[in-house]
Formats: C-alpha cells, structure tokens, sequence
C-alpha cells in the first residue's frame, strides 16, 4: 500500500494546527487511515526536548545545542513513529519538520544552510516529505494570533526581523522545491484557508 508523508509549515500563528485537524479528517473521510504528529515532539523525549528548547532558559542556547536538539527530538521522531506509521500503512501529517530547521535555525538564526543538509541525510538517510503545505501570511498577522492564543516561547519573543528571514527562508525553500511545496494564502479566515488546503490536497490525490 502506498503511504505518504505530508508536512505543514509555517511560521507562528499561521493556523497549520487549525489546519492539520482539518487535514486530518479530510483524508480519513477519503479512507486513508492517518498518524498526526508534530516536531519538536511526537514522541516522550522528543516531548521533553521541546520543553527543553521552548522554555526560557536563563543563560540561553548556543545554535549549534539548539540545532542538535532539534535533530534529535527528529531522530527519535523517525525511529518511533514516523518510519513505523508509514511501514503500518499510515499516512504521516506532520505539524513542522526538517524544512522548519532550514527556515527558523538556517534562515532566521543564520546557520549555514550547508551544515543543516549534513544532519538532513544523517539522521534522515533518503526520507523527504512527499508534500509540504506551506501557510504564508504578513508576520504582524501571525504573531497577533500567536500571541492571543497563549504567552510567548523562546521563539516567539524573537523579533520581527528574526520572523521576516523566516518567512523568506521558507519562499526560497518553496521556490527549490516546486513539486513538493504547495503555498497557501494563510492571512484570510479559517473556513477559507480550509477550503484552499482541501482544495490543494484532492488536486495532489488526483495527480496521478
Ligand atoms: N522550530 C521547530 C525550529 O526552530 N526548528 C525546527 O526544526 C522546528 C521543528 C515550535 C517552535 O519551534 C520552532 C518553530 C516554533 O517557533 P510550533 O509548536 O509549531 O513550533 O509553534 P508555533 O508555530 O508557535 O505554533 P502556533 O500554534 O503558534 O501556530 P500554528 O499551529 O500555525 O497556529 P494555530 O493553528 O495554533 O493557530 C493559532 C491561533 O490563531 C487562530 C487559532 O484559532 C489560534 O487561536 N487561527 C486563526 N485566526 C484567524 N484566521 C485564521 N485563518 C486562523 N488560523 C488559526
């Protein structure tokens, strides 16, 4: 049986966690059965590495621990529940992943896009998304609905400039990647947004 493995991206307050439940129950309606998981996280130490590179640490993170940590939560993440959900005949929805780490520790911090590839085949061998939706909306838009919903992390209070090199790290990663990448208008309202996503997935699952 063939699985695929779809990840959403973004930056903050883009909706993908609105979204990706939408996704969810669009491709279990068409009876493709489903694993919704997230990066950091999806698994109990990658949950607790979250916590880790979330939380507000006094004496901060170096770039190179903070780009560690997060290819570790992503090993677990691929050993526990990636690789054997796809194995199991699962599709995997993944809320952030690899492209998350060129756009935020590549992009918005700076670290040589390079180095990031180097741990991309480590730790992934020949594993890539087979699409990445990706929510693109203005930052002040972003972080004003971030910032409602709850107090801000480690991420969160970085500044604007920090989120726009976000935002153009992940134009650029979609712009390389045109037949994985998918963009989507994600400023409008949620029951918009859904249409265009589910729109965009039942024109993938009839490509053919
Ligand atoms: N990170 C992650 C890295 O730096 N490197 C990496 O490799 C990885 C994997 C955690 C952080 O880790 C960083 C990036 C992040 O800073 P996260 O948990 O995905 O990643 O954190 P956030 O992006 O901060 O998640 P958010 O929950 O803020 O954003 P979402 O999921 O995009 O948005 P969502 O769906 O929770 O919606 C936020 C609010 O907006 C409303 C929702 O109801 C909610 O209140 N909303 C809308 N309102 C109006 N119109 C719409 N269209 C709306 N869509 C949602």
């Amino acid at each position: 049986m063939t699985t695929y493995f779809i990840t959403i991206e973004g930056s903050e307050g883009a909706g993908k966690t609105t979204q990706l439940t939408f996704m969810r129950d669009f491709l279990e309606r068409a009876g493709y059965p489903v694993t919704l998981t997230r990066e950091p996280g999806g698994t109990l130490l990658g949950e607790e590495l979250r916590a880790l590179l979330l939380g507000h640490r006094d004496d901060g993170m170096a770039l190179k621990t903070e780009t560690l940590l997060m290819f570790a939560a992503r090993a677990e993440h691929l050993e526990r529940v990636i690789r054997p959900a796809l194995a199991a005949g699962h599709w995997v929805l993944c809320d952030r992943f690899t492209d998350a780490t060129y756009a935020y520790q590549g992009g918005g911090r700076g670290l040589p896009m390079a180095q990031i590839a180097v741990l991309e085949e480590w730790v992934q061998g020949d594993l890539r998304p087979d699409l990445t939706l990706l929510l693109d909306l203005p930052v002040a838009v972003g972080r004003a609905r971030a910032g409602k919903r709850s107090p801000a992390d480690r991420f969160e209070r970085e500044t604007v400039e920090f989120f726009e090199r976000v935002r153009v790290a992940y134009r650029d990663r979609a712009q390389q990647h045109p037949d994985r990448y998918r963009i989507v208008d994600a400023a409008p309202p949620i029951a918009i947004v859904r249409a265009q996503v589910e729109k965009l997935l039942a024109q993938w699952l009839e490509r053919g």
